[in-house]
């Protein structure tokens, strides 16, 4: 599978794309059942731990996991999908032949609650010398509007990097006025991805369906830009590069940069950091 001429376009100009078919629906199916197991174990905790973090009103007689963080460290069909061949020959069109992922994440809203995920910039969390930095959601079900799939506005990753404080603290989104007139659904079957850059605004609203809506979030980087924030360890660094050979010469482009600080008080997942927020597009 290679992205066509157009594509490569479409992503430089309006900053997403939907692929579609890039997973298998055999492994569709293994990862709705791994995370339905998840799903299942959350049942035994009461609050957010290392692995799960849940939303209000969750209980053993109705789990309401809302993300699984770290989701390649859980279990190994996430990480084949971190890795899986046919991504990563899409990312080298994008990113070039040096690849690292970032961070991962399983984003699931329950049918009829799933929580919103506020208008923000990735890029306001992470920024980095350049801006070949993109994240790739793959689609474990069906997602369209009714259940809450990704939401963005084409073209804004070529803008400013938005103010995302409130009262002089880090919040991780935006105040939407103004800025979200133009937004588009990103709809996706089960088994296709979403490949958003980092600067393009984007959000999600509740799911209202009594589908679930569950999104495997892959954060991917050139192997040459280096992140501006919470760079601790080399080793680490380079661990988690999937092709190419580290760089320590980062690529220093004239990138519009804001740095996420001050932390906010309340710490935790974007759902938490996000819920000090007092102007709020999807309440
Ligand atoms: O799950 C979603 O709909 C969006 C998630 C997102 O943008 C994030 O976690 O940064």
């Amino acid at each position: 599978m290679r992205l066509s001429s157009d594509q490569l376009d479409e992503y430089r100009t309006r900053g997403y794309l939907a692929v579609r078919s890039v997973f298998t629906p055999d492994e569709v199916r293994e990862l709705q059942s791994v995370t339905d197991q998840f799903v299942e174990q959350s049942r035994h905790v009461s609050d957010h731990t290392d692995a799960f973090d849940l939303e209000p009103g969750h209980s053993f007689d109705q789990p309401r996991l809302r993300r699984l963080k770290a989701p390649h460290r859980r279990h190994r069909a996430y990480d084949r999908a971190l890795r899986n061949d046919t991504l990563l020959g899409l990312l080298r069109q994008l990113l070039g032949d040096g690849v690292r992922f970032q961070n991962t994440k399983l984003n699931m809203k329950s049918p009829e609650f799933g929580s919103p995920v506020e208008w923000h910039q990735d890029w306001a969390f992470y920024p980095h010398t350049n801006d070949d930095v993109l994240a790739v959601g793959i689609a474990i079900d069906d997602m369209m509007l009714e259940n809450g799939c990704l939401m963005v506005v084409p073209g804004s990753h070529t803008g400013p990097v938005h103010d995302h404080h409130q009262d002089g603290h880090f919040v991780g989104a935006v105040n939407p006025a103004g800025l979200i007139d133009d937004a588009a659904p990103i709809e996706l079957a089960a088994g296709d991805i979403s490949i958003h850059h980092a600067r393009l605004l984007h959000g999600s609203a509740p799911n209202t369906s009594t589908r679930p809506r569950r999104f495997l979030l892959f954060e991917y980087a050139a192997a040459d830009a280096w992140p501006l924030v919470n760079f601790t360890d080399w080793t680490e660094f380079n661990s988690r590069l999937l092709c190419g050979s580290p760089v320590a010469t980062p690529r220093l482009e004239p990138v519009p940069v804001r740095i996420p600080l001050p932390a906010h008080p309340r710490q935790g997942s974007i759902y938490e950091v996000q819920s000090a927020l007092s102007h709020r597009a999807f309440g």
